[in-house]
């Protein structure tokens, strides 16, 4: 199986990614960025996300950004876990609305995030 690859910072929408690949279950690795030190803008990192944020998730040689594609990728990718609706059934757009909402609201103890809660 490729290789799964967290770039994550915490207190960040990293932690969503986070959890999920918990419920998904299977092995990936933790490659942890300090936001305060800058390090998203640091070159290496840009090569893999050029937006210079977390959550960035490398499976194999696929990149993918963005807390909530992050989550519905690893929900197509892994099957076995079984944290999809299938395509056809209605509750599958309020998966997907749950989804975007908890990828994009981050909870009031963000707030002294460094470049995290007003992004
Ligand atoms: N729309 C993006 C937002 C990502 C984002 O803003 N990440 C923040 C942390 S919560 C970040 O990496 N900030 C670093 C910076 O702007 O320097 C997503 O949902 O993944």
């Amino acid at each position: 199986m490729a290789k799964l690859t967290l770039y994550h910072a915490a207190p960040s929408r990293s932690s969503i990614t986070r959890w999920m690949l918990e419920e998904v279950g299977e092995p990936y690795d933790i490659h942890l960025l300090n936001l305060s030190k800058g390090d998203t803008h640091a070159p290496d990192y840009l090569a893999v996300n050029p937006m210079g944020k977390v959550p960035a998730l490398k499976h194999g040689d696929a990149v993918i950004t963005e807390a909530a594609a992050i989550c519905a990728y690893l929900a197509d990718e892994f099957p076995r876990a079984k944290l999809n609706v299938p395509i056809g059934t209605p509750r599958r757009g309020s998966r997907r609305a749950l989804i975007s909402w908890a990828s994009s609201s981050p909870p009031p103890t963000w707030s002294s995030a460094p470049r995290c809660a007003s992004a």
